[in-house]
């Protein structure tokens, strides 16, 4: 069968790292609280995520803690670990650049495959795709769930329908039989508030969403042309490749504090890279750069500039942000944490194409991002960001 859209989520994303990580987890009820879903060390008291054994119980990604050990009180509450999440997140994505000419990243745990025009060499994409989850189970060791459809609206309900640790696919035909019957809430972009509203005017399935468009629109305006887009299979505003992303930020916690210079700057170039190429991809560029660092002791700080001009080159915007660390860190004092923001996005001029120069980086920065795009992000990197593993 051939569909040309996957969307793929893992199962239980963290807790199943733990789990793979540390055996005595395996098959037992596993709670990951502390971090964000990121996976960043944060002071909360709700768990980020549980494993399915957990979910049994009623416990929830979102859930105060008190209240999920109240239902599950034999489960084992782990703190998060953020580089691993990282290295499996990797480890998957680089499944996917194998197998699918286009991936688009979602999420450290989720993502779509688009095979459009690939009929020729994957006639049957359900078959592959069975194939990447029975890879992925065998070399990172974690449980992944696929949907397979004709949007990515479609494919992404059918992983829901697919979780745990399976695959559905959802040909044209079959989405009246498959979608009409589902809650509201299976719509991306349906919160509990908007699903509350809806149901109040006896809006309860996918179905009742569609026979009633006129009323949805009246009600939630553009909101409400949107979920009908979505309803009814076609890809709206939420599955447009986002451009109306506020800001892209990575950071990254040291496995031990460092204060070794050569390391942090490697970290930070590595971190600058990975933002500068999801601008590229995103077809943005940033008005503003931020550089924030955190001390063992939990003190933040955080360093903003206004650029005057776009900084169309990885070298530029490394350079920015060495001078903004230095604004904020005495080059001595060990750090914990290190990060960097691009903020105030617009898009891209392409006018600038026409100034030579910057047209031939472009041309440099998009081989290097079909290239990495195809065989991973490790394929080619800066010789700054390689020394990134030794802290001391
Ligand atoms: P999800 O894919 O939404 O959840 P999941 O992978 O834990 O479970 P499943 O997909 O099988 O339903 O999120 C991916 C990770 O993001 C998750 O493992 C932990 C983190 N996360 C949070 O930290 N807080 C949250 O509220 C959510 C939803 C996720
Ligand atoms: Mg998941």
């Amino acid at each position: 069968m051939f569909l040309p859209i996957a969307h793929f989520d893992l199962d239980a994303f963290f807790a199943s790292v733990e789990q793979k990580l540390n055996p005595r987890l395996r098959g037992k009820p596993v709670m990951v609280c502390g971090v964000d879903p990121q996976g960043r060390n944060v002071n909360r008291g709700v768990v980020a995520t549980c494993s399915y054994e957990a979910r049994k119980f009623g416990v929830k990604s979102g859930m105060p803690v008190y209240q999920a050990r109240r239902l599950c009180p034999q489960g084992i509450f782990t703190k998060g670990h953020f580089e691993e999440y990282h290295k499996y997140s990797s480890l998957v994505f680089d499944i996917m650049y194998k197998f699918a000419p286009c991936v688009l990243r979602t999420n450290l745990d989720e993502g779509f495959l688009d095979f459009t025009g690939c009929e020729t060499i994957y006639p049957d994409t359900k078959s592959l795709c069975e194939n990447i989850r029975q890879e992925v189970r065998n070399k990172v060791g974690i449980n992944i769930s696929i949907g397979l459809a004709n949007s990515r609206v479609v494919a992404r309900i059918a992983t829901k329908l697919a979780k745990p640790d399976g695959i559905v696919a959802i040909t044209k035909s079959g989405e009246e039989k498959i979608l009409r019957p589902l809650a509201i809430k299976f719509i991306p972009g349906i919160g509990p508030k908007t699903e509350i509203s809806l149901n109040n005017i006896g809006i309860k399935t996918i179905g009742d969403l569609i026979k009633n468009k006129e009323e949805v629109i009246k009600k939630l305006g553009k909101h409400g042309l949107n979920l009908y887009l979505a309803a009814t299979g076609q890809d709206n505003i939420w599955f447009e490749d986002r451009q109306s992303v506020k800001s892209i930020g990575r950071s990254t916690t040291f496995s031990k504090n460092s204060a070794n210079i050569n390391f942090i700057l490697s970290v930070l170039f590595n971190l600058c890279d990975e933002v500068f190429y999801e601008l590229f991809e995103k077809n943005l560029v940033a008005k503003c750069l931020s550089v924030n660092v955190r001390y063992p002791t939990f003190e933040d700080k955080q360093k903003s500039k206004t650029l005057d001009h776009p900084l169309e080159k990885t070298t530029d915007f490394q350079n920015q942000a060495q001078q903004l660390l230095f604004d904020i860190w005495d080059k001595t004092m060990a750090l914990r944490l290190i990060g960097v923001k691009a903020s105030n996005l617009i898009e891209k001029d392409h006018s600038t194409i026409f100034i030579d120069e910057k047209a031939k980086y472009d041309r440099l920065t998009k081989a290097i991002s079909e290239l990495r795009k195809k065989h991973g992000r490790d394929i080619i990197t800066s010789a700054f960001t390689i020394d990134t593993s030794s802290p001391i």
